[in-house]
């Protein structure tokens, strides 16, 4: 059997939807969180010098969505043909897109500058592309795409709390009424055994993301 590790931190943010497709394969996995004082020496190690990584009979594969698409494919959860791949890869790019604009406001250093950022972009930004992937989700039935489950779903329900968590001030509001297409998505994925099963063990960190 391959021995299969999966490296990130406590948290779920970029991690958490290699995690989820692991189990959904039923794939044992060692699920090693990286604390800050293993973190310098490991880092040299990783291929880019970032978490996540997961390691694979000695075999290292980063970057977060090239792992879950790479699970994806593994699992049967990536399309049927081209055309069925393509359109999962495009609308996780439309998470890419959103989780772009978090974290340029996130990395700006300049306190002024990154409260008008994020007035501009709670003002101008988030709603128009947070409606933009409601509407697609409601269009795929309550999935990223294909009207069906996909690697893509894994990656939303991974990255949902620190999404919401990296685009509103805090408290992050209950966003189901407004998009309520979201929770589809969730459900879909925490209804699976064998994620639920790994959700309810998992470790938890103090910001839930
Ligand atoms: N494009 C990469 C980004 C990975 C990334 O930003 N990792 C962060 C944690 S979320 C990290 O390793 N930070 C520690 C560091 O850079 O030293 C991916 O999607 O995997």
């Amino acid at each position: 059997m391959s021995k299969v590790v999966f490296y990130y931190f406590n948290v779920k943010a970029l991690g958490e939807g290699a995690r989820l497709l692991l189990s959904y394969g039923g794939e044992e996995f060692v699920d090693h969180r990286v604390d800050l004082d293993e973190w310098p020496k490991l880092k040299e190690k990783t291929p880019f010098g970032q978490l996540p990584m997961l390691v694979i009979d000695g075999k290292q594969y980063a970057q977060s969505f090239s792992i879950c698409r790479y699970l994806g494919n593994k699992y049967g959860l990536a399309g049927d043909n081209d055309e069925e791949a393509f359109e999962i890869d495009q609308n996780v790019d439309l998470l890419v897109d959103i989780r772009a604009k978090a974290t340029a406001v996130y990395s700006e250093k300049d306190p002024e500058a990154k409260k008008k950022m994020q007035e501009d972009f709670t003002k101008n930004v988030y709603p128009v592309m947070l409606e933009q992937l409601n509407k697609l989700v409601k269009k795929n039935n309550g999935h990223i795409a294909l009207g069906k489950l996909t690697w893509g779903d894994f990656i939303f329900a991974g990255m949902f709390d620190y999404l919401m968590r990296a685009i509103f001030d805090e408290p992050v509001p209950d966003v189901s009424a407004k998009y309520p297409a979201f929770k589809q998505v969730l459900d879909h994925v925490y209804s699976i055994p064998r994620v639920k099963a790994y959700a309810d063990a998992a470790p938890t960190n103090p910001h839930g993301i």
